[in-house]
């Protein structure tokens, strides 16, 4: 990745006077920072959900924007002097709708699960307050009794949500039972053809008119296809159901028009989520969008949903959002998928076994079984290698969501560095020489162990020595020098 707007000079200068600072006060701090760098520039980084951001993304969050209490939105706040934060929260905003078309932006939310519990409480207040209120009587909701709010919260608390399963590749707050989502609404989930491993529309058609939730799910942060959304607007229009598209890992090649039409969820999802972090490559953070009708609930997101808005990562959501909307950032989006493809042909190559055998977005499910290995040894042995993952339940899968049976692998983030196609081969070489020679171990008692493994004498080596060929080839953050 290169940065245009940085000379390595200046961007070394600025660096290494903030860690001396830094140092000054808590050496460890500064001492991880350093080595954080150092490790994120030695490892091949295929954890579909993280990137690399910019330095004039990085440096943006680095400021006193970040000393300022700003509860409310725009022009409609609960604290005095947030005249520079309204500046940075419309410029994000209006980045946001231009870069994805979308009628109304929320760029306050934290995190992917802030936006996504935003979004549920937003789609609840602007279904079931407006009716209530109707219902009630009322003009406002300040006009509401107690005894209206108990009202009202007997109807929103018997509300069903329907989403995509967690082994299916869904993601915990799409109403996976233990997390909030399965909780604070009556839920049920969809998964996936069981022989594909493909979405199977008439199955999620099916469940959607059973069920008849009050909000439809789909998005994924696992499933390696792209889905057809104005398929699932058909579904959720049948039964009457809000639509919310969960696009977080995704989010970038939408922006970068890898995704259009039926794949490009915005102007067919009601709300559609997603954070900043990952194929978008922006600052960690949260984003909603929205048609007209939800944006004054959605707007409530603080403080009804969210604590006080970090303001420094709001302007580096801007700026991040201003660089994808350049032309660099679609042909940047083209090769993250033309990468996953790459990196899957080559792995299937090699024998592995791939979740719906191929990808069409930015990520890979390996299912390591065939290597006799759950997914927690083969995650244990590729980051022996220098090769970073993140094991991940498989359809069905028999181990669990702890031990599981998969590895998911992404794109994004060594596509930022310049990796190219044949690069991706040979990373697919590297991950299936490293499985292949990695053995199960067994328990004290001698029973076979999901956790323990042993990895053969030399590969971690040989597998290090290869990829730091390629990875100095594409440097990271090339010239920084601390
Ligand atoms: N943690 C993110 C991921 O890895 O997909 C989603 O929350």
């Amino acid at each position: 990745m290169t940065d245009a707007h940085v000379t390595n000079a200046r961007a070394s200068e600025i660096y290494r006077n903030a860690l001396d600072v830094i140092a000054g006060i808590e050496p460890r701090i500064a001492d991880a920072t350093r080595q954080e760098l150092d490790d994120q520039r030695a490892s091949l980084k295929l954890i579909a959900s993280e990137n690399y951001a910019s330095l004039p993304v990085l440096m943006t969050m680095g400021t006193w924007m970040s000393d300022k209490y700003a509860e409310g939105t725009v022009g409609h706040r609960f604290y005095a002097g947030c005249q520079n934060v309204d500046t940075v929260e419309q410029v994000a905003a209006e980045h946001a709708r231009e870069l994805f078309g979308a009628p109304y932006a929320y760029v306050q939310p934290h995190s992917g699960i802030d936006a996504n519990l935003v979004a549920y409480w937003a789609i609840l207040a602007q279904r079931i307050e407006g009716p209530g209120l109707e219902k009630l009587g009322a003009k406002n909701v300040n006009e509401l009794t107690e005894a209206d709010w108990e009202t009202l919260r007997a109807e929103l608390g018997n509300q069903r949500l329907l989403g995509m399963s967690l082994d299916a590749g869904g993601h915990l707050t799409h109403g996976f039972r233990p997390n909030i989502s399965g909780k604070m609404f009556y839920q049920r989930q969809y998964g996936t053809d069981p022989a594909s491993g493909l979405l199977d529309y008439d199955q999620v058609a099916a469940a959607a008119r059973e069920f008849k939730p009050l909000i439809m799910v789909a998005g994924y942060s696992a499933y390696p296809r792209r889905v057809n959304f104005a398929k699932m607007r058909e579904i959720a229009d049948e039964v009457g159901a809000t639509l919310m598209v969960d696009m977080a890992h995704f989010a970038g090649l939408v922006a970068g028009k890898v995704f259009t039409g039926d794949e490009n969820p915005v102007p067919f999802a009601h709300v559609t989520t997603t954070t900043t972090h990952k194929s978008l490559r922006g600052p960690r953070g949260g984003v909603v969008l929205a048609q007209e009708e939800f944006a004054s609930s959605v707007d409530r997101g603080c403080p009804m949903v969210l604590g006080g808005p970090l303001s420094h990562v709001m302007a580096a959501k801007a700026v991040a959002l201003a660089e994808a909307r350049q032309p660099a950032f679609g042909a940047y989006a083209q090769q993250v998928a033309d990468n996953a493809k790459a990196f899957a042909d080559g792995l299937m190559r090699r024998g592995a076994k791939l979740v719906t055998d191929g990808t069409d977005n930015h990520l890979v499910l390996l299912d390591v079984s065939s290597f006799g290995l759950t997914g927690r040894q083969a995650e244990s042995a590729l980051l022996d290698a220098g090769v970073v993952t993140n094991r991940n339940s498989v359809p069905a899968d028999p181990n669990g969501a702890w031990y599981t049976s998969g590895i998911r692998f992404g794109t994004p983030a060594l596509t930022s560095r310049g990796f190219t196609a044949d690069n991706f081969d040979v990373v697919a070489d590297l991950v299936v020489n490293v499985l292949k020679n990695t053995e199960p171990g067994t328990t004290k008692a001698g029973a076979p162990s999901k956790a323990s493994y042993s990895l053969a004498e030399g590969i971690a080596d040989r597998t290090k020595s290869a990829a730091a060929e390629m990875l100095d080839a594409h440097p990271l953050y090339p010239g920084l020098e601390l």
